[in-house]
Order: structure tokens, then sequence, then C-alpha cells
């Protein structure tokens, strides 16, 4: 399906329906849910109502997704899963958006009770990516939010400067400040936004770490960390970061820590790939991976049953051993290498420092 083709449909099905569902994917970052808001605008513009189901509790929300709803102060309307599924009939219209899967959505296998789903994605599919002929998936474009930007300006619908602030924010984040994943069109897309009043320090705002998350990330990544070497036959050998709350690996991290984590690793010379483990719940494991060109995270990340692209990876795994799963990590990452080359048995390096007192 073509840009334009997408378009058309959306404003086909969105009037055939008698509610429009919107759908990111579970615990929503700021592109799910600056997607979501710009294509509520979309379906609201075309006079019909729309719902955002949003499942997570909310002291588990990511804190910028928090500030987004909170500033939003009731303009749109956040269903949870329940509500949505006893209200759905045969005239409701799903879209999910920055996400293909229904491992992934807090419906799930409900799905099946709408009929009409269209995707607007940019992650690889796999055998979970729910079943649809109407899907608009490239994983050429650097967000869901540039994709749904680009309908709006398409559409010449009208917004306001918030909802600019929110699809610039998406994208935002995933080119990481416009550092990757970015085309001509998606300083074309930013550059409209920015016509449109989005507020480019009201966008960096929700960008600011607070100090505590940096204390408590710094800690993980100082005491936790084990970096491995990976031999690769053309280039300087290939490094990849493992980090673990080695101290008290049952201690829980949010997931969101855990791509901060990932994240902050990838800035470091010579690294180039970075996978953070932590427990969010009791028995489950949250991993974050990010690579750079030169190792595919989704790749390696499939291996233990979890999914993402290249450069951004993720998995949620029931375990009581993290450890396990981290061997089974470092076991597989030569699926994400170009060039399969045998691992170099090297000791890991282990950082050892300590910056302020624990918490115990
Ligand atoms: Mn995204």
């Amino acid at each position: 399906m073509t840009l334009k083709e997408l378009r058309n449909r959306l404003e086909n099905e969105i009037k055939k329906s008698s509610h429009v569902y919107i759908i990111g994917h579970n615990e929503p970052d700021l592109d799910a849910i600056g997607s979501a808001i710009g294509l509520y605008t979309l379906v609201n513009y075309y006079k019909k109502p729309a719902s955002i189901i949003i499942d997570d509790e909310e002291s588990k929300l990511d804190s910028s997704v928090k500030r987004v709803i909170d500033d939003c102060c009731g303009k749109y309307r956040f269903i949870d899963k329940k509500t949505a599924l006893e209200k759905v009939n045969s005239s409701s219209l799903l879209i999910l958006t920055d996400v293909n899967k229904t491992t992934m959505i807090s419906i799930g296998d409900s799905i099946d009770k709408f009929r009409k789903r269209i995707i607007i994605d940019h992650h690889n599919e796999n055998n979970d990516t729910v079943k649809t002929q109407d899907k608009y998936i490239t994983l050429n474009v650097s967000s869901a939010s540039e994709i749904v930007a680009s309908i709006l300006n398409m559409s010449k619908v009208p917004y306001d400067s918030s909802v600019a602030n929110y699809l610039l924010a998406g994208i935002n984040l995933d080119t990481k400040r416009f550092k990757q994943n970015v085309t001509e069109d998606t300083h074309d897309t930013a550059e409209k936004l920015l016509h449109q009043g989005a507020d480019i320090d009201y966008v960096n705002s929700l960008f600011l770490e607070e100090f505590e998350s940096f204390c408590r990330i710094s800690n993980l990544i100082i005491n936790g960390t084990v970096i491995r070497k990976y031999s690769d036959s053309l280039l300087a050998p290939i490094q990849v970061s493992f980090t673990i709350d080695r101290n008290n690996p049952k201690n829980n991290y949010s997931k969101e820590d855990c791509a901060k984590a990932a994240d902050r690793m990838l800035k470091f010379r010579g690294v180039d790939a970075s996978f953070v483990l932590a427990y969010t719940d009791e028995d489950i494991v949250h991993i974050s991976g990010r690579g750079t060109q030169r190792v595919n995270v989704g790749k390696i990340m499939e291996r233990v049953h979890g999914g993402g692209n290249r450069q951004c990876a993720g998995a949620r795994i029931k375990t009581d051993n993290i450890y396990s799963l981290e061997n089974e990590l470092m076991e597989n990452v030569h699926v994400g290498l170009s060039d399969e080359e045998d691992v170099i048995e090297e000791p890991p390096v282990i950082m050892r420092k300590q910056i302020g007192k624990k918490k115990k």
C-alpha cells in the first residue's frame, strides 16, 4: 500500500465506521501516543468518535507519556481494554499504530472482535502480525508519528500546535533527536509540524531526565555491565555490552530504565550493541537491546522470543533465572553480525566502580 492509498483507505473506513478505536503497543512511548493523538484528530475531522486504548497501569507509564496525557487535560478519550471490548460492534474500526503484532497490544487475541483493522507501523512483521489486508508497514520511515503527520498534511486536516508537538515528540524519540533513521521526508515533515506551531522547548522538555532516574541508571550500568568481544573478519572486533543489576539481580526496574540504560551504553566508543536485562515484576524479565550498524539486535532478540528492528529491540520473558537468559543472548550474538563468525572466548571485562551509595 502506498501512503496515498493508506490515506484513502483511512478516509473510507473511518467514514463507514461508527466508532474508531486506536491502539499502540503496550507500555506506549511518545511515538505510539503521538501517532495515536494524530489519528484521533483525523477521525474527528471526519466527524466520527474515537477512543485511544491504553491498558497500562498509570504508575507504570513512561513519565513523558504520562505528562502528555496530563497535558491533554481530557481533550481525548483514553479507555482501558475492558471498556473497549464491551463497546466494540460490527461497525467499529480498529487502527493499530506503532505496532503490528497481537502479542504487543493489550487486547491480544480479542482483536478478533474487531472485524475491520488498519495497521500503520514501522516495525518488522512476523507470525504474530495481525491479519489484515489494510496495512501500511514500512521500515523506511522514522516513526509512526511521521506517517500520521504526513497523512494529516496530505489531507490538509487542520490540527493545533499541541498535536504538532506530540507528533514531533514521536519523531524526536524514534530518531534519537534526528540522529538516526532520518530521511529528507522526516525533515520535511518536521518543518511542517513547526509551521503548525510545534514548540521545540515543549518537545525538549518531554525528554528531560529526572535526577533520581539518572542516578539509578548510572549505578545499574557501572555496577552491572560486562563487555564481550566478538570477532568480525573485516573490521575491529565487535563489542557487546550486557547489563544486569549484579549486586541485587532481583531488584525491579522499569522498562523505561532498561531502555535508557541500553541507549546510554551505545554512547561509548567501541560499544556496538547493548543489552540491559532487569526484572520488572517478580518473575518477568525485560530486555532492552540497542544496536549500531554493525549489529542487528532485532535478530538476536528473536532468539529469545523478543522482537524489534536492527537498532532497537525488546523482550518480556517469564523466568526466575536472569543469568541464563543473559547466557542465551551472549550465545546468540552471532546471528546479529553481518558475517557469522565464531565467538572469541575472552573473559568479559567487568566495570566495577561505584558511585554513590547503593540502595538496599
Ligand atoms: Mn515507533
